[in-house]
């Protein structure tokens, strides 16, 4: 696990668009000497930087041949208009991890955190624009799918990612709010396991989500570590079984890969309301994924950062209570 320096020096990068400070310097001496020789030649009174044409051509080459190496991820997932899940917890989790973040939005919530007022579903066809259009544009490693919505939306991102060759792929399967609050329509499910799970890198179920897939209740850890093997099993790839809501001293996840399970803990936080600890969670796995970051060390990675981001939180007075957010950049 990198430290702390690591994290700033891939800030940095992300910032100068995924350039080194070397890198970076040349860059800016090259748009003065561009941005001189121009003015110049405008003035019509020749280059103040004394410089041969192969040599002017040879630096053009070179601004024209840089292209940027900051990693890119998509998110296929709603707006939560408390940005504290959904795209904006993804994106805000992508640029606090140096990856640059791309969007396909399924749905706008109305909510504030832990409370949805309304949802409204997207056009399944401009889901399906939003994604080719990245799909096609940008070289995009790593995709999260977060909360999908409805049927129609799942089959046609089923269909888009179907294209998407080479991507790592995280399904969050949202399909009920921290909150309680149903987010997903029971047809869609369907679907999500027969057509959507197949296609995944790893899948990230929390105990109520595991729970509706197994059948089975799930209340303590070795339960845990039995649903992730049957859902590994049955899916054919990674599941990633978040035990967050055992409320437990620990908040222990249990991936199964392959033949294998691995226990993941951190400190449980009481007394913050965790609205977005999934898709923050989801977000940087897909990040680190699109690093090329191997799983169990990019889950092990996200941990820590969704475990800072719970302990820095932001807090608010809202009417007769209080309302928090996470802070994925701390
Ligand atoms: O935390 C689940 C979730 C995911 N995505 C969106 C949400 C929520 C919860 O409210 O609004 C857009």
């Amino acid at each position: 696990m990198p430290g702390r320096g690591h994290w700033q020096r891939r800030r940095v990068d992300f910032c100068n668009g995924g350039l080194s400070a070397p890198e970076l310097a040349w860059q800016k001496s090259l748009a003065v000497i561009d941005r001189r020789c121009r003015d110049a030649s405008d003035n019509r009174d020749g280059c103040p930087v004394k410089l041969s044409s192969a040599g002017y051509c040879s630096i053009k080459s070179r601004i024209k041949r840089q292209t940027s190496n900051v990693p890119v991820a998509l998110t296929i997932a709603g707006s939560d208009s408390s940005a504290g899940a959904g795209a904006q917890a993804d994106l805000k989790t992508f640029a606090a991890l140096g990856v640059y973040g791309l969007t396909a939005i399924t749905c706008i919530v109305a909510e504030t955190p832990g409370k949805v007022s309304r949802i409204q579903p997207a056009d399944p066809e401009i889901v399906r624009e939003q994604i080719e259009l990245s799909l096609k544009n940008f070289p995009v490693a790593a995709i999260k799918t977060g909360l999908l919505c409805n049927a129609e939306i799942v089959a046609q991102v089923v269909r888009s990612l179907r294209k998407a060759k080479g991507c790592r792929l995280v399904v969050d399967p949202v399909m009920i709010a921290t909150s309680g609050d149903v987010l997903l329509e029971p047809e869609a499910i369907e679907i999500y396991q027969r057509e959507l799970f197949p296609l995944a890198t790893l899948i990230t179920p929390n105990l109520d989500e595991a729970t509706r897939l197994v059948g089975d209740p799930i209340r303590d850890l070795a339960a845990m570590h039995r649903a992730a093997t049957t859902l590994a099993k049955k899916y054919g790839t990674a599941i990633l079984l978040k035990g967050g809501h055992l409320r437990g001293r620990r908040a222990i996840d249990v991936l199964s890969a392959g033949a294998r399970t691995k226990e993941y803990s951190a400190p449980f936080l009481p007394g913050v309301k965790t609205h977005g600890t999934g898709c923050t969670y989801s977000a940087a796995i897909a990040a680190e994924l699109a690093k090329g970051v191997e799983l169990p060390r990019a889950i092990a990675a996200a941990k820590k950062i969704v475990s800072s981001a719970i302990r820095s939180h932001f807090v608010w007075k809202s009417g007769r209570g209080k309302i928090f957010a996470l802070n994925p950049s701390a």
